[in-house]
């Protein structure tokens, strides 16, 4: 990991048209930076922290004005890094920002890498791991209540009820470790069966909770995972235009069109869908097909839910009879599509193979059922086992893993507890899911993971 000790920059603002640009600068060496390029209007003795200065920016080599700016100062540690921190709002426009940018670099900063802002903050102690992946959840989010999910997650919410599970677990740990020094005064330190009862019900039975909230908050964060699945040419992309109601993805009449994933975002009677067009599922010889038959089998597998669309004029064939046998498996609406032609399903289709399904009839063509669709896509996602309550936080998928780690080690100390295993092995079986509820938080985090973790950010945040 870089130094700490380097002054970074980056332009924070998107580069495109908009009314502003912001460079930030964090590091020792940002209120010396911003001394040799920037001359306040008004002549002031220095910069002062949490001050906004208006003024011109300088090439210091050579001596042209750059821009009219706003310039505002944040004194370590009050700052989002807690470092010093100055930040240059200019005009916006990428040329103007990189020449900026550029400026600052020259005067001894370094370009930061993506997340570096944040990352510096976390290593600071200004905020935990699951704050800082909380702003990636803040920007990335679907709808309005996972954005409050990620705001409350960014105040620290989550790391409040991390932190108070392993003060629960210190508290007993302390416990075993003084039984363990005086062995024959046990029975007097701790009774072992209530030890294994307070490890069961204060500590398991949160952490199951909190792995529940996993499922149902993240929905509203990231929205329902929903797979539009057919064989070949039965209107999937078509379907998946309609509900977003524009042209998003390409529709011919030749089988196979669509290859990629194509993914967007829609709400369905309130509900949030992350909504996906596949590749149609055929036996396929080109590879670029192949590969796309290959990414609707993975989308397939992690759906919350399937939209498997049928041609309804067609018979069905093969590849019909594939995909509904694995909508068996999942969550499925099936949707009979082109019923502005006649029909060719047979009657012992809708008998056999359609019995147990929910059905609904549309023509992606003329629009003609899709308020029925969308009644019916909303009735499977609030039936199903897809929890609709408002869970008031959101683990991400990293932290259902380590929450799950750390109950699996307090299960085990639980037990040991009770079948008067050594002491010593019920203390290293608490150590061992504090270090996995500290992953959480980042305290026992690898660089890898937090590599990972920062990287998802974009530049300048
Ligand atoms: N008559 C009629 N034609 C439809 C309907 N829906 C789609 N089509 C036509 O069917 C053809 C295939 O539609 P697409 O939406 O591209 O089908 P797809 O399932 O995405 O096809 P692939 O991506 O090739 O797997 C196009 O010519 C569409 O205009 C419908 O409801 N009625
Ligand atoms: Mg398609």
């Amino acid at each position: 990991m870089p130094s700490d000790e380097d002054t970074i920059a980056a332009i924070a603002t998107p580069i495109g048209q908009a009314g502003i640009g912001i460079v930030r600068v964090s590091g020792p060496r940002a209120y010396g930076i911003a001394e040799k390029i920037f001359t306040p209007q008004n002549s002031i003795q220095r910069l002062q922290s949490h001050r906004l200065y208006l003024g011109r920016l300088n090439d210091p080599s050579s001596g042209e004005m750059i821009d009219e700016v706003l310039l505002s100062c944040m004194k370590a540690p009050r700052s989002y890094t807690r470092e010093d921190v100055i930040e240059i709002n200019s005009h916006s426009g990428y040329v103007l920002l990189s020449k900026i940018l550029q400026v600052v670099l020259d005067q001894g900063a370094r370009q930061a890498e993506p997340g570096e802002f944040t990352l510096r903050a976390f290593l600071n102690g200004r905020i935990d791991l699951t704050q800082a992946e909380a702003v990636v959840d803040l920007l990335n989010s679907k709808t309005d209540r996972g954005l409050t999910l990620a705001s409350r997650q960014i105040k620290g919410s989550f790391r409040r009820e991390i932190e108070a599970l392993r003060l629960k677990v210190v508290d007993i740990l302390a416990k075993v470790e003084v039984a363990i020094d005086f062995p024959e005064e046990e029975a007097e330190i701790l009774s072992r069966e209530n030890t294994a009862d307070i490890i069961k019900e204060g500590v398991i039975t949160a952490i199951e909770g909190l792995v529940r909230a996993h499922g149902e908050g993240r929905i509203w964060v990231d929205g329902i995972n929903t797979v539009i699945v057919g064989r070949v040419n039965a209107g999937k992309s078509s379907l998946l235009n309609r509900l977003l109601n524009e042209e998003r993805a390409i529709v011919t009449h030749i089988p196979g069109t669509t290859r990629d994933i194509i993914e967007s975002t829609v709400t369905v009677e309130g509900l949030p869908l992350k909504i996906m067009d596949t590749a149609g599922l055929r036996k396929v010889k080109g590879e670029a097909e192949k590969m796309g038959v290959y990414l609707t089998e993975q989308k397939l597998a992690e759906a919350d839910f399937l939209l498997a669309v049928i041609d309804r004029s067609r018979l069905m064939n093969k590849d019909d009879h594939k995909i509904l046998a694995k909508a068996r498996l999942k969550k499925a609406l099936i949707v009979l599509n082109k019923i502005d032609l006649p029909s060719g399903l047979q009657e012992k289709d809708h008998e056999e193979v359609l019995s147990g399904f929910p059905v609904v009839e549309i023509s992606a063509l003329t629009g003609q059922g899709l308020d029925g669709l969308k009644k019916a896509i909303a009735a499977c996602i609030m039936e199903s086992h897809i929890d609709m309550t408002v869970s008031h936080i959101a683990p991400n998928l990293r932290h259902k893993q380590a929450l799950t780690h750390a109950a699996g080690f307090f299960r085990n100390a639980a037990h040991s507890a009770r079948e008067h295993a050594p002491m010593e092995i019920v203390a290293l079986e608490l150590k061992s899911g504090l270090d996995a509820l500290g992953e959480i938080t980042g305290e026992t985090t690898s660089e890898e993971v937090l590599d990972n973790i920062f990287s998802q950010f974009c530049l300048g945040k």
